[in-house]
């Protein structure tokens, strides 16, 4: 599949520190260290409606992994997959009346201008799951060969229990497990499994929903495997982060790592890392609850997509929060004052905020702390008359490449 256009990334004239990262499957920080290049896989987008600030806040998490990485001298090699087909799609194809292929064509191409306006680097590889339906197919042939599937009628299971590893991505306990996975698309409690945790790798044709040849009958792929396939394809094991949002912890990402551990004998990621949920009216903004605030709307009511970007830096990418327009408003405040000190050309030493900068966001992608550093850098050259002498004559010319290249903030 195609991904978008690249923005262009300043070369930086310093380098900045081996960057490290908060891991769910330890709970604490580790040093990623890329032997070769950094290798990472996001999980990308369900298409079957508009890319939401919560969408947004997790793909700038992860872009500023990559650009800290970048900064850090390493090449990326990034791969996204697309959830071109799967039950919430197909429900939302059939509830508005429009063919699915259609819809997620449409909501894809969407996400791909909010994705190019917001600055966010695209993946070398952005893969979509009917595409990829031959390597899961491949996959599910080596769990079968290892005897870890199982059919209850027409569907084929994973089961949990031939997976040593199992919970140790997430960490929960069996309850928490449990909870997840009913709200998470699991089935707990469908007769004939083994485990209440055993997650579909291939579902068997149903009568109204797309299906495909396998030698398991006909049928289309389970989520999880769908992503496992795809990491596993283009990145191969144990390859350096598997990232998305929390409510991908479990059961997602935990049975990703179980797929290919099983399957290969080998871990699936090195480290697994988790943006926060961003809610809106008091509550997780999610295409199901419908409390949704559109990338698309904004930028369609002339939003500086660079003032969207900043409201969302100014939060670290691991904690909840809750979006309101005073946020938006403030930051497109900040956005102008930023670029009135630029435009002065001097200000106040620039040199010592471009290290604050990297240093903070090759610890653990603080953004917080690297915005606050460029707000003390604005503050103190619009408070300065003429900058007296301490005034750094090219301080424009040395933030504005770190804003593009470590935060994609282009001014
Ligand atoms: N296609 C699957 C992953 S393989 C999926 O979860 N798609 S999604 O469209 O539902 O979500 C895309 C990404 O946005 C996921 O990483 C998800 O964790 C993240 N996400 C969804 N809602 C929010 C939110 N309210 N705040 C932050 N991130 C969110
Ligand atoms: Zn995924």
């Amino acid at each position: 599949m195609r991904a978008w256009n690249a923005p262009g990334i300043p070369v930086l004239p310093v380098t900045g520190p081996p960057v490290v990262l908060h891991d769910t499957s330890t709970g604490g920080k580790v040093e990623t260290s890329p032997e070769g290049p950094a290798r990472l896989y996001v999980c990308g987008i369900t298409p079957y409606d508009a890319t939401h600030i919560g969408h947004a806040n997790t793909y700038i998490a992860f872009d500023l992994l990559n650009r800290a990485w970048r900064s850090a001298g390493h090449d990326v090699r990034y791969v996204q997959n697309v959830t071109d087909v799967d039950d919430p799609l197909l429900e939302r194809a059939t509830k508005v009346g429009v063919d699915w292929v259609e819809l997620a064509e449409r909501e894809t191409e969407l996400f791909r201008h909010d994705m190019e306006a917001l600055r966010v680097l695209p993946p070398a590889e952005y893969v979509g799951a009917v595409e990829s339906i031959p390597l899961v197919i491949e996959l599910i042939q080596r769990l079968d060969a290892g005897g870890s599937l199982y059919r209850v009628d027409t569907d084929l299971y994973f089961s949990v229990a031939a997976d040593p590893a199992f919970g140790e991505e997430s960490r929960y306990d069996r309850e928490t497990m449990l909870r997840f996975f009913a709200e998470r698309g699991g089935d707990p409690d469908r007769p004939g499994k083994k485990d209440p945790l055993d997650c579909v790798v291939w579902r068997g044709e149903r009568e109204d929903e797309p299906s495909w040849d396998s030698p398991f009958g006909k049928g289309r792929p389970g989520w999880h495997i769908e992503c496992a396939a795809i990491a596993l394809q283009h990145l191969g094991t144990g390859f350096d982060v598997q990232g998305g949002g929390s409510d991908l912890v479990f059961p997602h990402h935990e049975m990703c790592a179980g797929h290919v551990q099983v399957a290969t004998g080998e871990p699936f990621a090195k480290a697994y890392s988790h943006a926060g949920m961003v809610a809106y009216d008091g509550q997780k903004m999610s295409k199901s609850l419908g409390n949704l605030v559109f990338v698309s709307a904004l930028r369609n009511s002339d939003i500086d997509p660079m003032a969207i970007r900043l409201a969302l830096l100014r939060h670290h990418y691991r904690t909840d929060w809750e979006w309101t327009d005073d946020l938006l408003w403030t930051a497109v405040d900040d956005i102008a004052n930023l670029r009135r000190a630029l435009a002065l050309g001097d200000g106040a030493p620039a040199a010592p905020v471009v290290q604050e900068v990297l240093a903070a966001l090759a610890d653990d992608l603080d953004a917080p702390r690297a915005t606050a550093a460029i707000d003390a850098w604005v503050k103190a050259t619009l408070g300065t008359d003429g900058l007296a002498d301490n005034s750094d004559t090219e301080a424009s010319m040395t933030l504005l490449p770190v804003l593009d290249a470590a935060l994609g903030l282009s001014l």
